[in-house]
């Protein structure tokens, strides 16, 4: 089965799914694949790796390191080109829609289409919105490009609307990670209740409270990293999952 359609499953499934972002300049080997163990133990539903830049030389061997390692999927939310390897499972192919730089629009898309197919990857492509979060995000600055203002949910609707119509299968509002705040629960709705594709939100989410309220808000799938990079809690992981996967509330 393709990976998208068991993320659909996954949603249809538990009401939401829960992924966990590894990024491989933030830990050591042995630290990810414990982590990636711990997420599968405790109802973590896919993991995304990738990172704004990337340090490490064998981004590779990481992936392989991880894919062996458990049996949830493997997905890669690459934040260039260099982000790729055959041992994922599939890839984000993303566009950083809510930006005007064209190099992040479908520049380096060009550039890493070839490599894609090479690898065997299954492309999942997604219209990639940063939203305005309280400081300069990673990938806001890297991306040189511009957030959408976070009191301006109908921004976002109209992004996620050309998004759908442009055949995008999936929607990721991203705070950026280690944001000061999560997307707006209003903007989520918003977006959510606008568009027939699944919508992803992610960044700044700390509390299991808040993973279900994006969740109430109509998400699709919540996205969580930098928390469980700093708590180094697995318990934890267990916790969001009970809060993102029970069904929403009539
Ligand atoms: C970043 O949405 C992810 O792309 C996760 O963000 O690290 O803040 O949880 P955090």
């Amino acid at each position: 089965m393709m990976v998208y359609q068991k993320l659909l499953d996954i949603r249809d499934k538990n009401g939401a799914g829960y992924f966990v972002l590894l990024d491989p300049d933030k830990k050591s080997l042995e630290d990810l694949v414990a982590t990636a163990r711990a997420c599968e133990t405790h109802a973590v539903d896919a993991l995304l790796i990738g990172g704004s830049l990337l340090f490490l030389e064998d981004f590779n061997g990481v992936v392989k390191a991880i894919k062996q390692s458990v049996s949830i999927p493997v997905i890669l939310f690459p934040g260039n080109g260099r982000q790729l390897s055959k041992h994922a499972d599939a890839v984000l192919f993303l566009s950083l829609i809510s930006g005007r730089n064209p190099y992040y629009l479908f520049g380096e898309q060009v550039l890493a289409a070839p490599a894609v197919r090479a690898l065997g990857l299954e492309p999942i492509p997604t219209g990639y919105m940063l939203v305005e979060s309280g400081k300069t995000t990673a990938a806001e600055f890297i991306s040189n490009s511009k957030p959408l203002p976070r009191e301006k949910p109908e921004i976002a609707v109209a992004h996620a609307l050309a998004a759908e119509y442009l055949g995008m299968r999936l929607v990721y509002l991203e705070a950026g990670s280690g944001a000061k705040a999560s997307v707006p629960e209003e903007m989520v709705r918003a977006v959510s209740q606008s568009v027939s594709i699944p919508v992803i939100v992610g960044g700044g989410i700390r509390t299991p409270q808040e993973a279900r309220a994006k969740v109430e808000a109509g998400a699709s799938f919540v996205v969580m990293g930098n928390i469980l990079e700093k708590k180094q809690n697995h318990s934890l992981i267990e916790t969001f999952a009970t809060a993102v996967h029970r069904k929403r509330d009539a």
